[in-house]
């Protein structure tokens, strides 16, 4: 197969390094050109524009220049052709740093601190080691896993939520609707790393919240949400807060991105806001993967991390 042609379609991030980096070994379209283009191969897409893909006749492969795909699915005329996300080190490493930070944060009480630090208070609540705290991880994939890894070598106890059995070693494992309780009830502070689907919207509402463990030392529980806005409602998330079924809350992503200047998770005192930058997705890094996968494919090799189109993910 001959060295196929791409089209670069992002919105809302800026082209110019992806474009250069692709160019430097292949040919590359930059949308708004490109439309209809029987030369054009792969497709390299964030939140791509409905019905470009779908005129393209000789598309062969998307490519997500990030790892949640639910943003290729938005397309109502999507073509039926491999969908190829990025799992990557680079990226990976950027989740657990954001997983960890934002652990560690609520465990070590920083919002308290932040807070008497304000008013002059000189006093030392408390102090409870990681082993005394369980997080549990929604979504036991790429990140997840990799993620529950580095808690683990921290102490602290580990749980897991995944759709199909994913043992792992020195994390309590569960799966699917009936293992999401029992999960939840184990639960300290709730890490979501799942990807946004039909079957995983909305799911951080207030009834699942309100299962989340109460008996520690953290004094309640905690969420930290890192995987997609749409998995959560942010008005049960407020609710919770302020009924104290949730102790604090760190938000990576939210319902409506960018968070409306309107949104009382700004001020809240015991939300912590970053503008989806968990783990941001480096051209420098991903570009050699995808280039690297296009030329396996045209030597005839599988692609790898294919999406289920099925399951969405
Ligand atoms: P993976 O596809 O590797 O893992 C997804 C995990 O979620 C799997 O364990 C899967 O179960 C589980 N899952 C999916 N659907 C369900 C369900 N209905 N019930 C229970 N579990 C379910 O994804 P990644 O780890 O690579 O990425 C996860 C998400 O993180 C991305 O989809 C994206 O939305 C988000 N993300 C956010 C970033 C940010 O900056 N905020 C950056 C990068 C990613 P199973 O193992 O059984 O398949
Ligand atoms: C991703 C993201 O999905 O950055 O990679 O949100």
């Amino acid at each position: 197969m001959e060295k196929g042609k791409i089209l670069l379609a992002l919105t809302g991030i800026h082209p110019q390094r992806w474009h250069e980096l692709l160019s430097a070994e292949r040919e590359v379209v930059l949308e708004p050109n490109g439309a209809d283009d029987p030369s054009i191969t792969y497709a390299v897409v964030w939140k791509q524009k409905p019905n470009l893909l779908s005129s393209l006749p000789n598309l062969r492969v998307i490519f997500s220049i990030g790892a949640g795909v639910d943003h290729v699915f938005a397309d109502p005329g999507l073509p039926d052709v491999p969908i190829v996300k990025i799992v990557a080190d680079n990226l990976t490493q950027h989740m657990v740093e954001y997983v960890v930070w934002r652990v560690l944060d609520h465990h070590r009480q920083a919002m308290l601190y932040r807070g008497q630090q304000q008013k002059k208070i000189w006093h030392e609540p408390p102090q409870r080691v990681a082993g005394d705290i369980s997080v549990g991880i929604m979504g036991l994939g790429s990140l997840g896993r990799a993620a529950a890894s580095a808690l683990l070598s921290l102490g602290f106890a580990v749980n897991g939520w995944s759709r199909s059995e994913r043992p792992m070693k020195g994390v309590s494992t569960y799966s699917g609707e009936t293992g999401l309780i029992p999960f939840l009830n184990a639960t300290d502070i709730l890490v979501v790393l799942l990807p946004l689907t039909p079957d995983t919207k909305g799911i951080v509402n207030y009834g699942v919240l309100k299962e989340l463990r109460k008996r520690n030392g953290l004094g309640g529980s905690v969420l930290i949400n890192a995987g997609r806005g749409r998995l959560q409602k942010d008005a049960d998330i407020l609710r919770a807060l302020d009924d104290g079924t949730l102790k604090e809350a760190s938000l990576d992503v939210f319902e409506v991105e960018p968070l409306p200047k309107t949104s009382p998770l700004w001020s809240h005192p015991k939300v912590f806001v970053t503008p989806h930058a968990a783990a941001t997705s480096d051209p420098a890094h991903l570009v050699p993967i995808m280039l690297r996968q296009m030329a396996a494919f045209e030597r005839g090799q599988k692609l790898e991390n294919l999406v289920d189109r099925e399951a969405g993910y």
